[in-house]
């Protein structure tokens, strides 16, 4: 059983209980649109089970959620025709960190956008 926070948005939408556009799903893994994109096709990759921070996952999920990352940024770039993507994570609230339920962003980037995040 795969542990859970109640009060989670993202555990919401792992547990189908709040909407979201899902990309891709793996055992351990989802994917889906940004809510508040910073470029079309912004997507979030999180581990299905509820930790808030990239350094308090067992190694070996941190390894699953970056290889999933890995197969995403290919698909992605191609979906929007983008040049290249911004792979990253904001790990705690001083790094910008709303949500506390790790998740890396994939954000599309453009020859000609401003710079981005
Ligand atoms: P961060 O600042 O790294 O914690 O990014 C949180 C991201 O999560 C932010 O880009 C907006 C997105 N987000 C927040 N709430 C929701 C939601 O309910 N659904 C979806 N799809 N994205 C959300």
């Amino acid at each position: 059983m795969t542990a859970m926070s109640d009060d989670c948005i993202f555990c919401s939408i792992v547990a189908g209980e709040l909407p979201s556009h899902t990309v891709y799903e793996t055992e351990d893994t989802l994917a889906f649109l940004d809510a508040n994109p910073l470029a079309p096709g912004h997507v979030l990759v999180i581990p299905k089970a509820h930790h808030e921070r990239l350094d308090d996952l067992p190694e070996e999920l941190a390894g699953t959620v970056l290889e999933t990352l890995y197969q995403l940024v290919s698909p992605v770039e191609t979906a929007v025709e983008a040049d290249g993507t911004t792979v990253a994570f904001n790990n705690g609230p001083a790094a910008g960190q709303e949500v506390p339920h790790v998740h890396g962003h994939i954000i599309p980037r453009f020859d000609d956008d401003d710079g981005g995040p």
